[in-house]
C-alpha cells in the first residue's frame, strides 16, 4: 500500500501488516452486521482513483473508497473543502461518524458546541448530534469520514 491507499477486509479474514519505514494508519474497526444472502468483498484502492460524486446544494468534493452495495454495512467518505466552502445544510441525522482532519483547519459545529479543528484532529459525532463545518485555513481541508449505512439504525 501507497500514500493515500486503503484496504477493506471482510469479517474474519485473518490478516497481518508488515511495514518497512515509519508510516501512519488509520483503522476502523467495527463488529460486522451480517445481512443473509449478500457477503463483502476484499478491496484495495487509492483515493485518488475514486470517482468525484455529485453534491446537490453542497460545495464540498466527495468520494467514497467501499461501495454503496448493500452487503456494505459503512462507508468512508473523503470530503475536500476549499478556504472559505462550509456546510450549506446544517445536518441532523441518525448515522454516527467517526472523522479525522488530514489536511487544514476550520471550526466545527457539535450542536451548540463550536470547536476550532486542525490537521490531526478526530471528532466522534453520536447519532442526530447537529454538524456543520466551515474551512477557515489558507489551504484546503480534506478529512476522512466514518459513516454507517445500509443497516436500520434501531
Ligand atoms: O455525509 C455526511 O453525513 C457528511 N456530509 N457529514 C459531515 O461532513 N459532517
Ligand atoms: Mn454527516
Amino acid at each position: 500500500m501507497q500514500v493515500d491507499s486503503y484496504a477493506y477486509l471482510p469479517p474474519n479474514q485473518d490478516h497481518y501488516f508488515k511495514c518497512d519505514a515509519s508510516a501512519s494508519l488509520v483503522a476502523f474497526e467495527r463488529r460486522y452486521a451480517y445481512l443473509e444472502n449478500h457477503v463483502t468483498e476484499q478491496i484495495v484502492g487509492s483515493t485518488d482513483k475514486q470517482p468525484l460524486l455529485e453534491t446537490p446544494g453542497e460545495v464540498f468534493e466527495l468520494r467514497k473508497l467501499l461501495p454503496t452495495s448493500l452487503p456494505y454495512d459503512f462507508n468512508i467518505h473523503i470530503m475536500d473543502f476549499q478556504p472559505g466552502e462550509f456546510l450549506n445544510v446544517k445536518e441532523v441525522h441518525y448515522n454516527q461518524h467517526g472523522l479525522l482532519l488530514l489536511e487544514g483547519q476550520g471550526i466545527y459545529r457539535l450542536g451548540d458546541s463550536w470547536y476550532p479543528v486542525q490537521a490531526g484532529d478526530a471528532i466522534w459525532m453520536a447519532p442526530f448530534v447537529p454538524q456543520w463545518y466551515a474551512a477557515l485555513g489558507k489551504t484546503r481541508t480534506r478529512y476522512l469520514l466514518y459513516k454507517d449505512v445500509n443497516r436500520s439504525p434501531l
